[in-house]
């Protein structure tokens, strides 16, 4: 058998599309990090698709609008084969996922449980953001990013790393910045002030909607808890609406039939977070987590914490271990 004969038998995989994403509730960092992807596994000849699971933050939009990058389409439905950024829990993925072939993941969070049915590539680091990784891996691969493709990437580390005050930054995030910052044509400290305006801008918005921007379902002890975050440069607007949003959170713990719903109001500037209580057992468990005391409006300050994934879940999970 001539050697053309025999190559025709193999089976054809050139024409396999990956539908890349990240998590429900878009941010700024699993969008970006989408179109990154995309662009790494094309340039690798690996046809890829980046996609959306949700509507864009203002400050995902003021982003894509500096960089005249396109939003990227919602997903239609689960691919064949999916790559995913940005996450690996799958309460934050679409549902049916673990029954898909998942192709590869990057990600900066903690194994979060999801199973799957064939080995894949996965590649995990503790840095600030997915797209700090991805500039690594484009190092690695040897790829030079486009101006485009380098204000991504800056766009998800400064938004992530609230432009390096959380304490998920590393040194390695910060000199990612700034070669991207060069790369990029962009002063990223005037980026990142962009960013941040256009972050605070949430006066349009419901209170059913603050509590929606940025939010995340967790298995805490036992409980589904969704744990939102509103990171603003001016939290006087939304700790005003504290009544109305109390209101918001029950009514969505009832919707969704979840244990409760914590919200954060994180003041990147004062770099603390206020912690607004909807039941009794959601303020039983941050007292426990940081052994303050929630005062008789259901609010207290909770000073130096803007991370929810390095400061704030850690502690509800030692909390509630502690209730066990
Ligand atoms: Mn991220």
């Amino acid at each position: 058998m001539g050697l053309l004969k025999w190559c025709a038998l193999l089976p054809a995989t050139a024409a396999a599309s990956l539908s890349v994403f990240g998590h429900k509730v878009p941010d700024t960092d699993t969008v970006t990090a989408a179109i990154v992807y995309a662009w790494e596994l094309n340039a690798r000849n690996i046809s890829a698709q980046a996609y959306r699971l949700g509507e864009l933050n203002p400050e995902t939009e003021f982003v894509l609008k500096a960089l005249e990058v396109p939003v990227p389409p919602l997903l239609p439905e689960l691919s064949k084969e999916v790559a995913v950024v940005d996450t690996n829990n799958p309460e934050e993925l679409p549902e049916g996922i673990q029954k898909t072939r998942i192709h590869s993941i990057v990600d900066h969070h903690k194994l979060s449980g999801l199973a799957n049915a064939e080995p894949l590539e996965v590649d995990m680091r503790p840095l600030c953001s997915a797209t700090s990784i991805l500039y690594s891996r484009s190092k690695l691969y040897g790829l030079t990013p486009t101006k485009q493709m380098a204000g991504l990437m800056l766009s998800g580390i400064l938004s992530d790393s609230l432009e390096f005050r959380s304490p998920t930054t590393t040194e390695l995030d910060k000199v990612h910045a700034a070669e991207l910052g060069k790369l990029a044509g962009l002063d990223v400290h005037e980026f990142a002030e962009g960013m941040l305006d256009a972050k605070a801008k949430v006066d349009h918005l419901s209170c059913s909607e603050l509590i929606m921007m940025d939010t995340k379902i967790f298995n805490i002890g036992g409980k589904k808890l969704r744990v939102s975050v509103l990171e603003t440069t001016k939290a006087a607007g939304p700790l005003a609406k504290k009544a109305e949003l109390v209101t918001a959170m029950k009514e969505l713990k009832e919707k969704e039939k979840i244990d409760d719903v914590l919200f954060f109001v994180v003041d990147i500037l004062k770099e603390s977070a206020t912690f607004i209580s909807s039941s009794s057992t959601a303020t039983t468990l941050v007292e426990k987590a940081w052994k303050v005391k929630v005062d008789d409006q259901g609010l207290v300050v909770l000073p130096k914490v803007l991370s929810r994934k390095k400061q704030i879940i850690p502690k509800l999970e030692a909390a509630a271990k502690e209730e066990l």
